[in-house]
């Protein structure tokens, strides 16, 4: 008898083994991903963290749907150069080592921002703003050594991000533009070129369908190129909302800026639930998150906007060359810091493709 017991539990536990086995994990099992379903069109890439591909269905996650990484933080230039003397290369170098091991485009991301700067860059030792001079030497000195580092390896960078204002005015105030004017911007670009020839070199701003702020960076970009200054792709940032933009103001963009000859990408693609201001300047979210809800209508609205920007960006495969994503799944992204949950990417945060990934592939 015990014998048999012993058999029949043996019996059964393969079988519960053989079943398990089979259980079909829609991730893996998902023969195509987005990167496969767009190969005649762009690249499709995905902003990360260093952590990300430590994780298992993260990783797997981004190497089924994606061939090209940004990294979200790891290489802005106070993370990367907290000190003058001191950088820290860990987390871009795991990032850039796990792009090159399974043959991932990286894109880099940013050298010149006035944001996430180190407390070092615009003062001396006595805490006074340094001259023009020092600062244009530092940011070469910066971008030289970066830029040399990841040679051959990361083949785009976003050399100058978010230098146009959101107001009335042309040029965004920061200690950059107070210390040296507009001319560490071409100045950026120039060390860039020289530091890797062979790197594709953006700006990168958001609004950009904002008709008043293209303008204005449509005018910066025309005098750059006007003066042969090395830029050769403008990307655009692509912090939308359920709401914005329109299909008008988006093909605008993109045949206003391609006119210029320079390659367009879509830089940080999220679509968020909320309505409201986007971007780099959006104001902090007071208080606790509120409650993690994505409601139908959200939903709802999400999926058309995904499905009619990529109806769009597949009408301009010459234009585009790239579109990244803000992030990997509503698990978590940049845009959860705010005060609230959102939910605006195409993966949900068990990583499964949500109902808008469907109408991005469908066609
Ligand atoms: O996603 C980034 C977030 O983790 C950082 O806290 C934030 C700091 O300002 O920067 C976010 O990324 C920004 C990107 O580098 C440039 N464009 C706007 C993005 C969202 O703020």
């Amino acid at each position: 008898m015990k014998r048999h017991t012993a058999k029949f539990m043996l019996a059964l536990s393969f079988i519960a083994v053989v079943l398990l086995a089979a259980r079909p994990d829609p991730i893996k099992e998902k023969a195509k991903g987005l990167k496969d379903y767009y190969s005649k069109f762009f690249s499709i890439g995905v902003a990360i963290r260093p952590t990300d591909p430590s994780n298992h269905d993260q990783r797997t996650l981004i190497l089924s749907e994606f061939n090209s990484i940004t990294p979200e933080n790891a290489m802005k230039m106070g993370p990367i150069h907290p000190q003058e003397n001191t950088y820290f290369w860990r987390d871009a170098d795991s990032i850039v080592a796990f792009g090159v091991q399974n043959k991932i485009k990286v894109r880099g991301h940013t050298l010149c921002w006035h944001a996430q700067t180190p407390d070092w860059l615009f003062v001396d030792s006595a805490g006074k703003d340094v001259s023009k001079k020092v600062l244009l030497q530092r940011l070469k000195s910066h971008i030289n050594t970066v830029v040399s580092r990841y040679k051959g390896k990361v083949y785009a960078w976003d050399v100058v991000n978010e230098v146009i204002a959101d107001d009335s005015t042309y040029f965004r105030k920061t200690k950059w533009s107070e210390i040296t004017g507009e001319d560490f911007v071409e100045k950026a670009f120039e060390y860039a070129h020289e530091a890797d020839p062979k790197a594709i070199l953006f700006y990168n701003d958001y609004n950009t369908e904002i008709p008043a702020k293209r303008e204005k960076i449509y005018r910066m970009l025309k005098n750059l190129l006007a003066k042969g200054v090395p830029i050769h792709g403008v990307g655009l940032q692509a912090h939308w909302s359920i709401n914005t933009p329109s299909r008008e103001e988006l093909e605008k963009s993109i045949q206003l800026f391609s006119s210029l000859g320079l390659q367009i990408q879509f830089t940080e693609l999220d679509i968020s639930v909320y309505t409201g201001r986007q971007g780099g300047q959006m104001i902090q979210g007071q208080g606790q998150m509120q409650a993690a809800v994505f409601t139908p209508e959200m939903e709802q609205k999400q999926l058309e906007k995904y499905k009619m920007i990529f109806e769009v960006f597949r009408k301009y495969p010459k234009e585009i060359t790239g579109v990244t994503f803000w992030n990997l799944s509503d698990k978590y992204s940049w845009l959860d810091g705010r005060g609230r949950k959102n939910f605006p990417l195409l993966f949900d945060t068990n990583l499964k493709p949500k109902k808008a990934y469907w109408e991005v592939v469908k066609f």
